[in-house]
């Protein structure tokens, strides 16, 4: 059998639906044993873009996301993503070409040594050396990727390697359950909640990753304990009830942070340091629970006392059997920061000002998707409102980067989001700044007939930096540039351009795009000349009163 197509024999046996990239010579036969497989090729226009659209699948499924690109810079462009997925956990592999290993007449032409490269930026890494070995490393690479904390993996297929003959054999993947937590930690983490006086939950990432969101909610209901999430553990558990407390989206003076002040206990469920801290730790203060896949990773800002390491739904149910409701639990306080947080979170909503304000546009957002509707932002200041200001209802249906952070992947990830979930709505929301770094996948999305919404939020300006360098008493200086017209710009890729031209035409115009098909794109000036005096002064003030 030749070896490229034992390889997309092992990608089949492993569940690969798609593969997301652009092939280059170096993957050519690949590509040729691709053609009559079961696995459908996404080409992109940019390595990057495919990059993204493999990672949030991996992020959405749970399944490992593969991207394809050729040697040296194709590789190269894949090294955003890689870092994507890596500290994002989310389960992805990439497969590179190579030149001939064995022998070559082309001299050093576009060789990087593209496995090294990706080392610090992935689980695994590692070049084919012979057709005997795809069986073993292709299994091992699923294996690593999918495995908690989940991460980045890459294979390089030398074009010698591809061609080989080789006995056509695979390895399937054993029947293997995650480990689960050990009963005396169960034990100790109950009787750390029974004798905290003010417990409080934190939900991150690791929740939103595997199906741990009945058992939170149960936890919730049942024993009533309040709770806040992360940026990345949005929508575990429905961000309406009245026991959520808000989202640590800001680093202090928030509503939020007035509970986390006030808490004597955190039961962090998720949360790891790669995410920007929700709270930080000092050696005289609360006591924190660690629940997670993973151990903690100790820093300066995260020592917990007690880990409950294992399978997270698992570990909520073991606690929920033995946990019992204490009359000292007392969560007066945290109803008044409940109380002092609904009544300023209304504010902006109905705010008719044109350019739009960014609450108005966040509460129209949520008012025009269901609750199963999946917003996918790219970074840049907006992503402070959506976090802050939209409540998520279900698992995985706010996907932001708070990871890495990186600009550009707002629009690939709802292009994946709308391949894994085609009957929900999905609305891509992007700044000016960060939608032009992969733009050019419009043409991938019309060219898949896709229904997806792009939100572009125009305000000239790398935005966010602009806001910090106005916090830091900077001159202006260096951050505003010019657009293209994107009405025109998306009908010249074959989508539907949309621009408003007052805040009240937003909610029924979105609402118009979610019914129709198509890929659209919404032009909404955007007005941010309020964020610093909210964000850093007016919501410090309030919260400090309560
Ligand atoms: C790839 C990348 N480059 C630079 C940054 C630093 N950065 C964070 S937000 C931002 C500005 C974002 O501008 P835009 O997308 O227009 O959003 P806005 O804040 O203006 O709404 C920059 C440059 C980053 N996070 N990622
Ligand atoms: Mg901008």
């Amino acid at each position: 059998m030749k070896a490229s197509d034992l390889f997309v024999k092992a990608l089949e046996q492993e569940g690969v639906e798609y593969i997301f990239g652009i092939p280059g010579e170096e993957n050519l036969d690949v590509l040729e044993s691709l053609r009559t497989s079961s696995i459908k090729l996404i080409l992109t226009r940019h390595e990057q873009g495919a990059g993204f659209m493999a990672a949030t699948y991996g992020r959405l499924t749970g399944k490992v996301g593969v991207c394809l690109s050729t040697l040296g810079p194709g590789a190269t462009n894949l090294v955003t993503a890689a870092a994507y997925a890596q500290l994002g956990g989310m389960p992805m592999l990439m497969i590179t070409g190579q030149k001939p290993i064995k022998a070559s007449k082309q001299g050093r032409f576009q060789v990087l040594d593209v496995v090294d490269m990706m080392r610090p930026i992935t689980k695994y890494t590692a070049q084919i050396v012979s057709g005997e070995r795809i069986a073993s490393q292709v299994r091992e690479a699923f294996r690593v990727a999918s495995a908690e904390r989940p991460g980045a993996v890459h294979l390089e297929l030398p074009e010698d390697i591809a061609d080989e003959e080789v006995s056509p054999n695979l390895i399937t993947e054993s029947n293997v359950r995650r480990p689960i937590a050990e009963e005396k930690s169960i034990k100790h983490a109950v009787d750390m909640i029974e004798l905290a006086k003010t417990p409080l939950l934190l939900i991150g990432a690791a929740a939103n990753r595997k199906m741990s969101s009945k058992m939170l909610t149960r936890l919730v209901d049942e024993l009533k304990i309040p709770f806040i999430t992360t940026q990345m553990g949005k929508g575990v558990v429905d961000e309406t009830k009245d026991l959520f407390l808000g989202n640590t989206t800001l680093s202090d003076g928030d509503f939020v942070h007035r509970a986390i002040a006030h808490a004597d206990l955190i039961i962090n469920v998720g949360h790891d340091v790669v995410e920007k801290p929700p709270f930080f730790m000092r050696d005289d203060d609360k006591k924190v629970i660690h629940i997670n896949y993973m151990a903690a990773e100790v820093d300066p800002v995260y020592f917990p006392q007690i880990e409950v390491i294992g399978d997270i739904a698992n570990s909520i149910w073991a606690i929920l059997e033995k946990l019992q409701v204490q009359k000292h639990w007392d969560f007066s306080y945290f109803d008044k920061v409940k109380a002092a947080e609904e009544k300023e979170l209304p504010h902006g909503c109905n705010d008719d000002r044109f350019p739009i304000y960014p609450q108005r546009l966040v509460a129209d957002v949520r008012k025009a998707m269901p609750a199963n509707g999946i917003i996918c932002l790219d970074n840049g200041v907006y992503k402070i409102w959506f976090a802050r200001n939209y409540k998520a209802q279900k698992p995985n249906t706010v996907l932001l980067d708070n990871a890495l952070a990186t600009m550009g992947a707002g629009l690939p990830s709802a292009m994946a989001a709308k391949l894994v979930h085609p009957d929900r709505p999905v609305i891509a929301i992007c700044g000016d700044g960060g939608f032009m770094m992969n733009s050019q996948e419009l043409e991938t999305a019309v060219r898949l007939k896709q229904h997806i919404i792009v939100l572009i939020l125009r305000d000239d300006a790398y935005g966010m930096i602009k806001w910090k360098q106005a916090n830091m008493n900077f001159d202006p200086f260096g951050l505003d540039y010019g657009n293209p017209d994107f009405v025109k710009y998306v009908e010249a890729y074959g989508g539907k351009g949309h621009r408003i031209e007052s805040a009240k035409q937003l909610l029924p115009l979105i609402e118009k795009c979610i019914q129709d098909h198509d890929v659209h794109l919404i032009d909404i000036p955007i007005d941010y000349s309020e964020n610093d005096d909210i964000l850093n002064n007016q919501l410090r003030k309030l919260s400090a009163k309560i």
